[in-house]
């Protein structure tokens, strides 16, 4: 008989046991719930089904403003689950920064020093890891349990868009769960522009209905068409 921790992603971590009796009958049919446990992640027709449909009158889009640069960086940041409609007609259990998947875009300018307050709101151990800043995230962004808090600063010495997440093993299932968002770093010579728009990509690895990411599920390969209308294009395709 095998075994298996149910967090999703833990069995693929190697959270596995295998029991072998001795000296009993070998009666299948005492075995036979073993897999009772095992929810069926969505399917291909359900994806189908969704993609034609409308999503609800009271979906929101995100914003894809960016947001202004502010002096004030002291943030506090809720690792949180949350049931949420990721497309219409199917909802997952995300876990979230903020509430949220992507969390908020954060917005600064070099030299600028963060105060994050991450505050684990969830039912398993999360983190954050900043790449906008330049320090080793093991300690500093340790995995906390739920109810606990910790305050993590970095100064973004470096411009650009960063990736912020969560880095707790399995590291890349909290990310596809939901647990991920943007830093901008402005350089100090960043022109001004009339409107300015941030788009974080990402995909879905859609476990059980109302459940978690499913992480066998396999990345997908993705080409993006860009097309602007002073006739430049250009595709490029992401492995
Ligand atoms: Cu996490």
């Amino acid at each position: 008989m095998d075994g298996w921790c149910s967090v999703a992603g833990h069995r693929q971590m190697g959270m596995t046991l295998t029991v072998q009796a001795t000296g009993v009958i070998d009666d299948r049919a005492h075995t036979g719930h073993q897999n009772d446990a095992e929810a069926v992640s969505l399917t291909s027709s359900d994806v189908s089904r969704s993609l034609g449909a409308h999503p609800d009158a009271g979906f929101v889009a995100h914003d894809p403003v960016v947001p202004a640069t502010s002096a004030d960086h002291r943030i506090t940041l809720a690792a949180t689950d949350e049931q949420r409609e990721v497309a219409p007609g199917i909802t997952q259990r995300l876990w979230t920064f903020g509430g949220t998947a992507p969390g908020p875009t954060l917005r600064g300018k070099v030299g600028d020093i963060f105060e994050i307050t991450l505050v684990n709101d969830g039912t398993i151990g999360h983190s954050i890891d900043f790449h906008a800043g330049s320090l080793s995230p093991d300690e500093p962004m340790r995995t906390i349990e739920p109810g606990e808090s910790l305050v993590y600063r970095f100064t973004a010495r470096r411009a650009g868009i960063w990736m912020y997440h969560c880095s707790t093993m399995p590291m890349s299932l909290h990310i596809a769960n939901g647990m991920f968002g943007a830093v901008i770093i402005d350089p100090p010579d960043l022109p001004p522009a009339d409107r300015e728009y941030v788009i974080v990509q990402s995909e879905l690895y859609l476990g059980p209905e109302g459940g978690e990411a499913d992480a066998t599920r396999s990345s997908p390969t993705i080409r993006i068409s860009w097309c602007s209308t002073d006739m430049r294009t250009s595709t490029t395709t992401i492995p």
